[in-house]
């Protein structure tokens, strides 16, 4: 569909303005939201992130079109969210220590509110200490770290310890995510969960806290 790869393409030269309008006439046209998502964004972000992979566009580039899929996913942001049966539960997420990468982070963090989920965003950069102490402090029933960094994950470890040196460990379930975690690395850490994806992340989240 034309309006998808347009959005793709505006996205890839960073072109917030026109990825925010286009994202809106998609939906004033009645593309489905998660094609807008999943063949509009993402499929830019992909195109960016191979072409960073291969030293074809370098931080600045990945920076603003970044910046053009964070303010497409603001316009997409309550077409997403379903309004479904509103599960009762309160979660906190970031992005671990030391990883700034939070375009992931926030289309889980979309997709849990859409379940009915209150979902404390504790943003990018997140310590395990901050992780452990906001879900003693707020009563939160799920923990959820992300990262996109090999070099970062290992602070998910560390988030799974400190809630286990504090005490919380029986209280919290944790989840974990991102492009470079998977299941086995979730199971070494001895995490609760982990999702591939946004919407997988949010199901599993909801069923937690039912
Ligand atoms: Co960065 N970066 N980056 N980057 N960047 C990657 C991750 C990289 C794979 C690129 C590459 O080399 N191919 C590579 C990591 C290599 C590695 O560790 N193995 C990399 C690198 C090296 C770096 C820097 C070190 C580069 C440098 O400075 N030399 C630097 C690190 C900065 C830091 O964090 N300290 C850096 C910086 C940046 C920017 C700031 C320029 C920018 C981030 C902007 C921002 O986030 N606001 C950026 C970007 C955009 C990327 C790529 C291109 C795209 C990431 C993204 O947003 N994807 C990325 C390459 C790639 O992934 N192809 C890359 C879209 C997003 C929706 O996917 O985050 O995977 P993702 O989230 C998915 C799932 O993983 C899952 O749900 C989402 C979708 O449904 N998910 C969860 C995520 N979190 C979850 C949590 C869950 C469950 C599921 O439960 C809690």
């Amino acid at each position: 569909m034309e309006i998808l790869s347009e959005i793709s393409a505006f996205l890839q030269k960073g072109r917030a303005k026109n990825v925010k309008q286009l994202v809106q006439d998609a939906i004033d046209q009645g593309v489905a939201p998660d094609r807008i998502l999943n063949e509009g964004l993402l499929a830019g972000m992909g195109i960016i992130g191979d072409k960073f992979k291969k030293n074809e566009v370098f931080v600045p580039e990945v920076l603003v079109a970044a910046r053009a899929m964070n303010m497409g996913l603001a316009v997409l942001k309550p077409h997403l969210m379903n309004s479904g049966v509103k599960a009762v539960g309160k979660v906190c997420i970031g992005t671990v220590q030391g990883d700034l990468h939070d375009i992931g982070k926030n289309l889980v963090k979309m997709m849990m509110e859409g379940k009915g989920l209150e979902v404390i965003d504790l943003g990018v950069d997140v310590s395990a200490e901050t992780f452990v102490n906001t879900a003693k402090e707020q009563g939160c029933q799920i923990i959820c770290c992300s990262a996109l960094l090999t070099t970062t994950m290992d602070v998910m470890a560390q988030v799974v310890k400190l809630a286990e040196e504090t005490g919380i460990r029986d209280q919290v379930k944790i989840m974990v995510g991102g492009a470079p975690v998977n299941d086995d690395f979730c199971k070494l850490i001895g995490a609760d969960c982990y999702a591939p994806d946004a919407a997988s992340a949010a199901d599993a989240a909801a069923a937690f806290c039912q």
